[in-house]
């Protein structure tokens, strides 16, 4: 018998767990300041999220996926994407999100349940937040072959967990962008969990990176923990997207150190043991151990930053708090162009029962 395949995947990673290079950095000088100002942004994700589920706690947000744990991953993504390709994300990408251009207040405003927070201005061609499972793979296909169409020079990128990979839809996706060679990086953070099905029995391939090699592209894994790694993984596949060399398959291993959502107790299915283990590998105590061994982080930065990030989350919550709930009848307002005849009745009658201050409780 002849072998007609081989495949092999590679896996990325520059630090160890305390944040020692491994091997040499990579030769560009502008990656001190790149990496300085991704950690930042890391520490401000980190507070964000800890106020987030603060807020859930106490009734004043609705559900909320936290991001604890996937930092390096979303911060990374939303620095290295250009401003004109398009962010195609999931439901735990808001460090992608805000440095892109929505607003901390926005990103709260959309898990108050505020339709507003998921049409932020400053979001440019971007998708909102996709909850469905793995139904974004396919959307982005259709960006990257409106780009690729146009003859344009950008790249969409889209996210999903490692049980998103298991979609029929993210499977499609992979074998449309093989077959049309479109500008489109798929990033699967592998946070080993998808609610409380484990990684080992989501999948029998050893990676999930190699479902790549099915479509006929560029399937790879990198150290989702690890910043130095996710710059340059990522800055390989976009800028490969954008000259037309088709598309890749990042596979980021992390891990999900929080529940899946705060509707969620992981305590019932997963083990403590495996959670301490998570925590000595998390992204942003490692960066900063790098950091601090290379002179380019110290104490009273971290102090003044951290004092900072404390003020600039506290303004957005406050905005976040004041902002006046939209009306009962704003919930038909982002369905449709034209809402159908039957929407535009149900949308007369939910307005006529808000002024004459009913509730759904007190009539048929
Ligand atoms: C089509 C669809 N099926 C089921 C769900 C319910 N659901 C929400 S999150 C989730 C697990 C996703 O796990 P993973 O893809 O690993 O992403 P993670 O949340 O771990 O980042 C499921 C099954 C959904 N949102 N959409
Ligand atoms: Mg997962």
């Amino acid at each position: 018998m002849d072998s007609v395949f081989q495949g092999e995947i590679h896996l990325t990673r520059y630090l160890d767990t305390q944040g020692q290079l491994l091997k040499p950095l990579p030769d560009n000088p502008a990656l001190t300041d790149w990496l300085q100002c991704c950690y930042r942004n890391m520490v401000l994700a980190r507070a964000l999220d800890t106020k987030a589920i603060a807020l859930q706690r106490t009734g004043q947000m609705g559900t909320y996926a936290s991001m604890l744990g996937s930092e390096a991953i979303d911060v990374s993504i939303g620095l290295c994407m250009q401003p004109d390709d398009v962010l195609v994300p999931y439901y735990r990408n808001h460090a992608s999100q805000y440095l892109r251009g929505a607003a901390m207040e926005e990103i709260l405003l959309y898990w108050g349940g505020d339709e507003r927070g998921n049409a932020c201005a400053g979001m440019n061609q971007d998708f909102p937040n996709c909850v469905p499972i793995a139904t974004q793979a396919l959307h982005a296909c259709g960006v990257a072959s409106a780009m690729k169409i146009r003859g344009e020079k950008r790249a969409a990128l889209t996210v999903c967990g490692d049980g998103g990979t298991s979609k029929g839809d993210f499977m499609e996706a992979l074998n449309v962008a093989g077959a049309w060679q479109l500008p489109v990086v798929f990033v699967v953070n592998n946070n080993q969990w998808a609610i409380s099905v484990p990684r080992a029995i989501q999948c029998g391939a050893q990676t999930l990176a190699q479902k790549a090699f099915g479509a006929g592209i560029r399937g790879e894994q990198v150290d989702g923990n690890d910043a130095i790694a996710m710059h340059e993984v990522l800055n390989r596949a976009l800028e490969r997207a954008r000259d037309g060399k088709g598309p890749t398959l990042i596979e980021a291993i992390s891990y999900r150190l929080s529940d899946h959502t705060t509707a969620d107790d992981a305590t019932r299915y997963r083990d403590n043991e495996e959670l301490k283990a998570g925590w000595e590998r998390e992204p942003i105590r490692r960066l900063q151990g790098f950091l601090h061994q290379q002179g380019w982080w110290d104490e009273a930065r971290e102090k003044a930053w951290q004092e900072e990030v404390s003020q600039m989350v506290q303004r957005a919550v406050d905005h976040y708090l004041a902002t006046p709930a939209q009306p009962v009848e704003s919930m038909f307002d982002h369905l449709y162009a034209e809402l159908p005849a039957r929407l535009q009745e149900q949308r007369d009658w939910a307005q006529v029962r808000a002024m004459q201050g009913g509730s759904h409780h007190d009539d048929a």
